[in-house]
């Protein structure tokens, strides 16, 4: 089996691509702004961490998590750019309308990704309260938004090694 192994094709997301000519767009949501605001600092400075160039990096506001979806279609869509980075944040009220918006954006993502074929990355905070939010944008659980872009830049690498 080892030896087997040994022989197998594997396309991993270890091997970092060069992005310097690579384009970003970065769909932020308004609402939680204090929140979205630092996950966007995050998603941006990865990025540019990782070799992007600041003239390929686009922002777009849209007003709520909601019109995340359509949003990074309308980027995703446009032939120049390589990934669309998706940062929302919605905090659990007290009605269900919470997990009305986090189920449909999920879905809106994951289809403008496959329909378009390229990376389109859930950065999306679902958290109960403002706290856990904060701890997640930046605070002691990290920056989701960082996560985001580097699974944006990975997935790029994989895409590459697979066409
Ligand atoms: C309406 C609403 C509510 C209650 N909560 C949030 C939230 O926590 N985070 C967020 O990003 N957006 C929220 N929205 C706005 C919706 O995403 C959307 O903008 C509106 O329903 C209009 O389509």
């Amino acid at each position: 089996m080892a030896s087997e192994l040994k022989n197998l094709s594997v396309f991993s997301t270890d091997h970092l691509p060069d992005i310097s000519h690579r384009q970003f767009a970065i769909v932020v949501a308004e609402w939680n702004a204090e929140v979205t605001e630092a996950l966007f600092s995050g998603a941006y400075q990865t990025l540019i961490n990782y070799g992007a160039k600041v003239e390929n990096i686009v922002r777009g506001n849209v007003p709520g998590s909601f019109e995340l979806s359509l949003g990074a279609q309308w980027f995703a869509q446009r032939t120049e750019i390589d990934a669309v980075i998706a940062l929302g944040c919605v905090i659990q009220g007290e009605t269900k309308h919470n997990d009305y918006i986090n189920h449909a954006v999920a879905q809106g993502l994951t289809n403008v990704g496959l329909q378009t074929g390229k990376p389109v990355i859930f950065g999306v905070l679902t958290p109960n309260n403002q706290q856990q939010a904060l701890d997640r944008a930046g605070g002691v659980h990290g920056n989701k938004g960082d996560e985001a872009a580097m699974t944006a830049i990975k997935m790029l690498g994989l895409q590459q090694q697979v066409y």
